[in-house]
């Protein structure tokens, strides 16, 4: 990853302090993907089936690649203790056990979901509508959990900081809006929100041990800035592969 360069003036400053550093990281929830307009109209239940079937055929790949992503920061992690509490987010989205209905995982919550939008499961296993731009930002964000040390991986998944909301609109306003879509197919959603508050905690403890510097703190803001741009990219070629007068023959 190459960086913009932190002023050295800027690194020799102290710290903020640990609140004013959660507030400047809560701060960024600005550019958070819940006020990009394709998620607006979205969530307004202004969106046809078949935009609503690429976005969930193409968010499949993100939930997809969560769980390698975590595997490449614990393969990063040398602390047995960190390991112990970062493999539940594997656990979360490959399932446990027999893998059979709770114990299934988020992956297989999020194939229900797209079955219950009108999606096969293998639409979604083939990744045959997956969009090269949205592809390239996913792609981007494993990488960077397997180049970057363990501890900034951890940071780059703070943008669930601001998710807690943005599954609970859908929660509220998709069985209205899309009633065509199998109401169960929401579960997902549910499951999500108590896990990502779970997984906020451990990572903004991670942020606060590792960013005791001004300048490792300045370099926080810049990975939540590109997990955000990763969020915000990918609903960009979302939204330009899915107009509203898409023709017939090309929608999901
Ligand atoms: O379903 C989501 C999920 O499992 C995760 C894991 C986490 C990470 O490790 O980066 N981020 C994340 C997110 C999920 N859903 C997104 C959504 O809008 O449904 C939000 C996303 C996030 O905020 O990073």
């Amino acid at each position: 990853m190459t960086w913009p360069e932190i002023p050295a003036e800027v690194k020799r400053l102290e710290p903020w302090s640990e609140d004013e550093f959660e507030a400047r990281l809560r701060a960024m929830e600005a550019r958070y993907h819940i006020h990009h307009p394709f998620n607006l109209r979205l969530n307004r239940g202004e969106l046809q089936p078949f935009q609503v079937r690429g976005w969930v055929a193409n968010r499949f790949y993100y939930q997809r690649c969560i769980p390698i992503k975590d595997a490449a920061i614990m393969a990063n992690c040398p602390d047995r203790e960190v390991r112990r509490r970062w493999i539940a987010r594997i656990h979360d989205h490959d399932g446990t056990g027999d893998h059979q209905g709770a114990n299934a995982g988020g992956i297989e919550s999020w194939t229900r979901l797209g079955i219950a939008c009108g999606l096969s499961r293998e639409d979604l296993w083939s990744q045959k509508h997956v969009l090269p731009g949205v592809r390239f930002a996913v792609d981007a964000y494993v990488n960077f959990a397997r180049q970057a040390p363990w501890q900034e991986g951890a940071i780059s998944s703070l943008t669930e900081l601001f998710a807690p909301k943005i599954h609970a609109d859908r929660l509220k306003g998709w069985p209205s809006h899309y009633p065509w879509i199998e109401p169960e197919g929401l579960s997902y959603f549910r499951s999500r929100i108590p896990l990502a508050s779970r997984d906020v905690e451990h990572g903004l403890e991670i942020a606060r041990g590792w960013c005791r510097s001004r300048a490792r703190q300045e370099r926080a803001l810049q990975i939540l800035g590109f997990k955000l741009d990763i969020l915000w990219t990918m609903l960009d070629a979302i939204e330009r592969a899915y107009p509203d007068d898409l023709p017939e023959e090309l929608r999901p």
